[in-house]
């Protein structure tokens, strides 16, 4: 068990190939989906579960098991949306909230010194969640996507050069739309890497496209 809060340098690099899966963006087992991306060497993986079909109750716990499990094999991090009840009950390695979530400061009391992201849409959101203790940001969407019902307007890789410019130091991983084809834009604008679902996820080849992302960051990163 790691003690005291994740550095930052760490969790940039945990940032770069960020996989947040859930059973309704996946057209296979969840489990097979995300054994392909680990072995195509996704760096961080987030459970999310909405959206049509989502499960519920103990389904929803089993599936958060076995994938966290797989998580395990491969010593990569296995993050909570949203439920820090159930990410405190299986002893995930942290939580990652929204704006309409549960308050970054009272997530980060719950969680003691697991990770803490949250998403941020504005420079005082971002602001705000530095300030409540979140070890990196979530900024999107960055260009349109089928992923998020309620997502917002998209922004453009412009947001993240504003972050930036504002002040932000905090790791940063961009997401909503990214595909291989825009992943470099998203990281030279200033993220540490890129958050995805849906081009990894209903990838024709689901590790292929998970090591061009690895790829991708590795080589804006260095
Ligand atoms: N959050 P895809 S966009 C889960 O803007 C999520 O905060 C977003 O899925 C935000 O990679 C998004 O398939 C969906 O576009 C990302």
């Amino acid at each position: 068990m790691r003690s005291g809060r994740i550095e930052d340098a760490r969790m940039r690099q945990l940032l770069q190939t960020y996989l947040v899966i859930g059973s309704p963006n996946c057209r296979e087992e969840p489990l097979r989906v995300l054994e392909e991306g680990l072995a195509g060497g996704v760096t961080l993986v987030q459970f999310r579960e909405k959206g049509p079909g989502a499960l519920t109750g103990e389904s929803l716990r089993a599936l958060a098991l076995q994938l966290q499990a797989a998580c395990r094999r491969r010593g990569v991090p296995f993050l909570v949306n949203d439920d820090v009840e159930l990410a405190l009950a299986i002893n995930a390695d942290g939580v990652h909230v929204g704006q309409e979530d549960e308050v970054a400061v009272r997530v980060r009391a719950r969680i003691g010194d697991r990770i803490l992201g949250v998403s941020a849409h504005t420079l005082a959101e971002a602001e705000a969640a530095v300030h409540h203790g979140a070890d990196y940001l979530g900024i999107g969407p960055i260009y349109p996507t089928a992923s998020k019902a309620d997502a917002e307007a998209p922004q453009g890789p412009g947001i993240l050069r504003m972050l930036r410019a504002s002040g932000i130091t905090l790791p940063l991983v961009g997401i909503g739309g990214i595909t291989t084809e825009t992943a470099g834009e998203v990281i030279r604008a200033g993220a540490d890497g890129v958050a995805v679902i849906s081009a990894i996820t209903q990838a024709a080849n689901i590790r292929e496209a998970a090591s061009r992302f690895v790829a991708i960051s590795v080589a804006e990163s260095s």
